[in-house]
């Protein structure tokens, strides 16, 4: 038996029936089918979280000129306010909210009555208190169920306050997971915001998409794409604001690093604007050289080109030796990496280069284009390669696979392939992987017990689990107060922190008390 086998055995007919789509080893070089997106089991331990902490938590959370009222219990506000870090700084010209925690506190009064008093209250107090020029209401579950119409509210304040007031939708309940909730968000950004600003454009101009500014990764890509010479019109949502986002259609290139939950905006802008996307990572050196290179060639401008190698070549310089040191310590070393829907795929390139090798793996939410990739190849060309039809293959199921050659992708490429391609984690991960996905608490136990990675990253809900179990702990949500991790310099504080803690036994010389003496203090009833 498998190690796959050997772990799904376990579960019931029915269980093993919907797990085994989810559980797959890669087989040497041969493109995968993994069910993605679908719901996860009732009753067993997911580590997905919801649709509103997709939605409020993740894409609109990171605005900080935006007072962003939650309508809901406390808990919902409270954990999309106080947990994922994602830093901001205030400017002389942009306010920042992120230090607040706006809720209209739902009690089982408001469930009864209706809620939709008190949000309207909770506006007029919001613009009274702040002033600010933009407005977000995001609902959580009992909204939907009691059915508040919080765009009324929305659009009535919007009318008499005269700023801008934009309500989500975005349940917990809605759809399968947090996914659901970029999209929702991605929708209203694009519908009432993006497009709104009447700025100039400038040259060499870039949005920055799915990129969160998590322990400062933002700042980080953001000083390196200066030093060559970009224009960052507005970032999503990083650091962001209402008042930067509102002119994101003036620029000439988005830049997309978190492709899960932003594509639907990439695509909207290219649609309605025209502006071309260009599919980036940011985090590991291969990766960077190849994002850099990659929006100098679309810009192909021969002093941009030569200020990209530059800078490059500098930035390089600068880590080499530290990061061979550290190189050193790590190489032959195996990883777990599970995060939501995009991170695992990101930090390959990074892992290999530290000599640290991906064996175990997978998302909480990712959709089937994140494992597999996605291109938008020519179907047909001219005998003079110029015209060019082409198709987004995800929404040919019967092509989804179709895998080109590396010599057949370049000759799309001097062909003039359309620039949003996409290459999953089936692209960079090792040839016998073991990768599940919407991830669990038994499976990924099970998993770590078989495989015996030196070090598991992943989040806060499995981090002590795994810890108790010997083998260090490294969050890729949050970097454990640590970061930046992506750019040249993030490299080295990435490698630095997986150094000091796979060459730390503390995990496996502590023995938890429980396995020696009883937790429980007293006694039974009648025993
Ligand atoms: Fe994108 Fe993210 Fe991720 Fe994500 Fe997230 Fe996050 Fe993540 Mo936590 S937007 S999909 S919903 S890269 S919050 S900054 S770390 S699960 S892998
Ligand atoms: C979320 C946010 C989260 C949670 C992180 C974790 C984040 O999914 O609601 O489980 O450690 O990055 O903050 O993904």
């Amino acid at each position: 038996m498998n190690s796959r086998e050997k772990v799904l055995d376990k579960y019931s007919s029915k269980i093993y029936k919907n797990r085994k789509e989810h559980v797959i080893e890669i087989e040497n070089g041969e493109p995968n089918i993994i069910a993605a997106d679908t719901r996860a089991i009732p009753g067993i331990l997911t580590n997905r979280g919801c649709c509103y902490a997709g939605c409020k938590g993740v894409v609109l959370g990171p605005l900080k000129d935006v007072v962003q009222i939650v309508h809901g219990p406390i808990g919902c506000s409270y954990y999309t306010w106080g947990t994922r870090r994602h830093k901001s700084k205030h400017d002389e010209t942009t306010k920042n909210f992120s230090e607040y925690c706006f809720s209209t506190d739902m009690q089982e009064t408001d469930i009864v009555f209706g809620g939709e008093k008190k949000l309207k209250k909770a506006i007029k107090e919001a613009v009274e208190i702040f002033n600010p020029a933009c407005i977000m209401i995001a609902s959580t579950c009992p909204v939907g169920l009691i059915g508040d119409d919080i765009h009324a509210v929305a659009a009535e304040a919007e009318e008499l306050y005269g700023i801008k007031v934009v309500a989500f939708s975005c349940e917990g309940y809605k759809g399968v997971s947090q996914s659901g909730g970029h999209h929702i968000a991605n929708n209203g950004l694009m519908k009432n915001i993006i497009g709104t600003g009447d700025a100039d454009h400038v040259k060499y101009s870039i949005n920055l998409l799915g990129e969160y500014n998590i322990g400062g990764d933002g700042w980080e890509i953001g000083r390196v794409l200066k030093r060559i010479g970009y224009n960052i019109v507005s970032v999503m949502t990083g650091d962001g604001s209402y008042a930067e986002m509102k002119n994101a259609h003036i620029a000439d290139l988005n830049l997309v690093q978190c492709h899960r939950s932003i594509n639907y905006i990439a695509e909207m802008l290219k649609t309605k604007y025209g502006t071309e996307w260009l599919k980036v990572n940011f985090i590991g050196l291969e990766g960077i050289k190849q994002s850099l290179r990659d929006v100098a060639a679309f810009f192909n401008d021969p002093d941009l080109t030569a200020k990209t190698e530059a800078v490059i070549a500098d930035e390089e310089d600068e880590i080499k030796v530290t990061m061979s040191e550290f190189k050193t310590k790590l190489e032959g070393k195996t990883a777990a990496v599970y995060v939501g829907g995009s991170r695992t795929h990101h930090y390959i390139n990074l892992l290999k280069s530290l000599g640290v090798e991906v064996v175990l793996g997978g998302y909480e939410f990712a959709h089937r284009d994140d494992y597999e990739g996605r291109q938008i190849l020519p179907l047909k060309m001219d005998a003079d390669s110029k015209n060019i039809e082409s198709i987004t293959v995800e929404k040919d199921p019967a092509k989804f696979r179709t895998f080109h050659t590396p010599e057949r992708i370049q000759e799309l490429k001097d062909a003039g392939l359309p620039i949003e391609s996409y290459e999953g984690l089936w692209a960079d991960i090792s040839p016998d992987a073991m990768i599940t996905d919407d991830f669990n608490h038994f499976e990924t136990e099970e998993f770590i017990k078989l495989l015996k990675p030196d070090i598991f990253f992943s989040g806060i809900k499995d981090k002590y689990v795994v810890q108790r179990s010997g083998i260090p702990s490294r969050q890729l949500h949050s970097y454990d107060y640590s970061g930046p991790y992506a750019g040249f310099k993030g490299a080295v504080n990435f490698a630095r922190d997986v150094t000091l803690a796979v060459n730390t036994p503390a995990w496996e010389l502590v023995q938890a008390p429980w396995k020696t003496e009883p937790t429980l203090e007293g006694s039974i009833g009648g025993m």
